[in-house]
């Protein structure tokens, strides 16, 4: 659906690396529309939650040390195939198997610093973006030229 929303963060590392900018633009350039926009300091219990399905795996820990060492970008953006298309934006999660052209793939080497999360199903997308803004956090606007990129 046109309305299928995607919760997209750069992760400290991103922000370290001075890549949020680039992240904004790929989803800009590809018409994705931005409806939520914060910085944040994530706390180690909100990074439990939004990683809770790899609880007990031996990269949990370093990923809610290192995620919580300091701040990230956190977005939620909107659009048709967002999910589907932002992953792919993301590239793959192990970065030396990203292709170059997506953002892993041009600018990561190591799964613990592959600098952005992407929402992966509907369901995950909901549960994500509810745990990192408030109703009304996310603003309704038109983007101009919509009905240019789909019928
Ligand atoms: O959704 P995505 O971020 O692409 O990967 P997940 O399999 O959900 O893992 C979440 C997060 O955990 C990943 O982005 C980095 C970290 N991680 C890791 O450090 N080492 C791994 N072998 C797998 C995942
Ligand atoms: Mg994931």
């Amino acid at each position: 659906a046109t309305r299928e929303r995607s919760l997209i963060l750069v992760k400290h590392d991103g922000v370290q690396r001075g890549l949020v900018g680039e992240v904004i633009r790929r989803f800009e350039n590809r018409g994705f529309k931005l409806i939520g926009l914060k910085y944040v300091q994530a706390t180690r219990a909100q990074l439990e939650s939004h990683y809770e399905d790899h609880k007990g795996k031996d990269f949990f820990e370093p990923l809610l040390a290192y995620g919580s060492s300091g701040p990230a970008v956190a977005m939620v953006w909107e659009g048709h195939g967002i999910i589907t298309a932002g992953r792919a934006i993301l590239g793959a999660t192990d970065p030396i198997k990203a292709q170059p052209g997506t953002i892993r793939g041009d600018y990561a080497t190591a799964a613990g610093r592959n600098l952005v999360h992407g929402s992966d199903s509907e369901k995950a997308a909901k549960r994500e973006v509810d745990l990192w803004f408030k109703a009304e956090e996310l603003l309704t606007w038109h983007r101009a030229g919509a009905q240019h990129l789909h019928d």
